[in-house]
């Protein structure tokens, strides 16, 4: 019977295992060859000792080359020298598929065609702890939302009209008509709290972003959340909440992955409260810094790092201009240049993890800023229709998945927390 190496790791001296796994390397030392045998569940070393093992499985160990699926039949022996403290003594070796001679992942091997090779070089130990991870923390942002009362929506990756500005649009010929990726499922999560009041989806967006910076991807996970009767406080307590949980619920379901790739994840960056700042704040702190700024500068990836240098906690800053964000924000009455808006950015030079606000709930209003953006009503029916339909004041948010992963385990870039990354000089494999 088939036993994961996990276990097989666990077991006591003397103990008869059968392990299905992959040949990750092969030692010869003449009657003695050693395999390192991985499976999902860890590695384990294989020694074929001549005597040992049946003489076919010291033939078969002969032939094997690297990532070779093999079913390997032996007993467990303790040895310190084993990397594990573990090795089984092998007897039988069956092969499953012999792997072919040029196996590209080698050493020395650069980072570009790690990733021509991702196919291939996904079945390292750390991509699949990175992997896991991602796979925990897509979990805890589910056990938050649902405690929550929110139900999670899926919404359609083909639109017609942009919700994040035109230039980043990604186009598509949808039987002859111009139809385009999806930036973000805001606009259909604001019809969906007529139904249900607050609603999540976690599913992909697309940018097509020429910025080659260490946090933009074409494609990437995103997860939204849209409430109704929220203001702008309200938000960011939700916001602040899940962060929180997060991370915290990230850090101890995934221990061992994250100790395993030599990390750890700093808790202690997610204590609340968050600090809460405003964009004419922010600005200060950027010319106490040496930083030129003016009213109306959009903040980019060098203005976030330095202001979320100055505090310990992810940070919000708020009331952005209104030039600076999408046509659905919503104007602040108190200062009409200003719009209910909030974004957090993450500890560490991380930048900006998510991006939100309060949406304009007013149809006169709407149609001004859509006038005003140069966009045309017509492609905004349907979401106008909202606004003529009992409209309620609401508020909602996006954060990307790569980016939490980056910030909270420092990865050197967002690609490193996708399986199959897409940036604009990457579309394979
Ligand atoms: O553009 S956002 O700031 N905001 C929105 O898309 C809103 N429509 C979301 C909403 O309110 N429902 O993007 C939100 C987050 C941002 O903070 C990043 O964490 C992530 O989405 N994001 C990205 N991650 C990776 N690569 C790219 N290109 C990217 N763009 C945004």
């Amino acid at each position: 019977m088939r036993r994961p190496i996990e276990e097989v790791l666990q077991s006591p001296e003397g103990t008869e295992v059968e392990v299905w796994g992959w040949v990750r390397n092969v030692r010869r030392h003449g009657k003695l060859i050693f395999l390192d045998l991985r499976d999902a569940s860890g590695i384990v070393q294989v020694a074929v000792k001549g005597g040992v093992a049946e003489d076919s499985a010291l033939r078969v160990a002969e032939s094997l080359r690297r990532e070779s699926s093999v079913k390997v039949t032996g007993t467990v022996k303790l040895d310190e020298r084993a990397p594990s403290g573990v090795e089984i003594r092998c007897k039988r070796i069956e092969v499953i598929s012999l792997a072919e001679e040029d196996y590209p992942i080698r050493p020395k091997i650069g980072p570009k065609k790690l990733y021509d090779y991702r196919h291939l070089h996904l079945r390292s130990p750390k991509i699949a702890s990175l992997m896991r991870i991602r796979s925990n923390l897509l979990e805890a942002f589910r056990e938050f939302f649902r405690s929550r009362g929110f139900v999670e929506i899926n919404c359609p990756s083909i639109i017609t009209a942009a919700v994040e500005g035109g230039s980043t649009l990604f186009e598509v010929n949808y039987f002859g008509k111009k139809a385009y990726l999806t930036q973000s499922v805001q606009f259909y999560q604001e019809a969906a709290i007529f139904g249900l009041e607050r609603v999540y989806s976690i599913q992909p967006s697309f940018r097509a972003e020429k910025s080659r910076t260490t946090r933009h991807l074409s494609e990437f996970w995103h997860i939204e959340a849209e409430i109704s009767f929220a203001d702008l406080n309200a938000l960011m307590d939700v916001v602040e909440e899940m962060v929180n949980y997060v991370v915290n619920r990230t850090a101890e379901t995934s221990y061992r992955e994250i100790k395993s790739l030599n990390r750890s994840v700093r808790t202690e960056e997610v204590e609340r409260p968050f600090p809460r700042i405003k964009y004419a704040e922010a600005l200060e702190i950027l010319e106490r810094r040496g930083v030129r700024t003016y009213w109306g500068i959009d903040l980019g990836a060098d203005e976030e790092r330095v202001i979320s240098t100055e505090f310990e906690r992810p940070v919000f800053v708020t009331h952005f201009p209104k030039e600076v964000k999408a046509f659905y924000h919503k104007v602040d009455e108190e200062d009409p240049r200003v719009t209910l808006s909030a974004d957090l950015l993450a500890p560490r030079g991380n930048g900006e993890i998510v991006g939100g606000g309060v949406r304009i709930d007013r149809y006169d209003q709407l149609i001004e800023r859509i006038y005003q953006f140069g966009l045309d009503p017509k492609d905004y029916s349907w979401y106008l229709d909202l606004r003529r339909y009992g409209s309620v004041p609401h508020a909602g948010f996006g954060i990307g998945v790569e980016r939490v992963l980056k910030w909270i385990l420092d990865l050197p870039h967002v690609r490193t927390a996708c399986l199959f990354p897409r940036t604009p000089t990457r579309v394979t494999p």
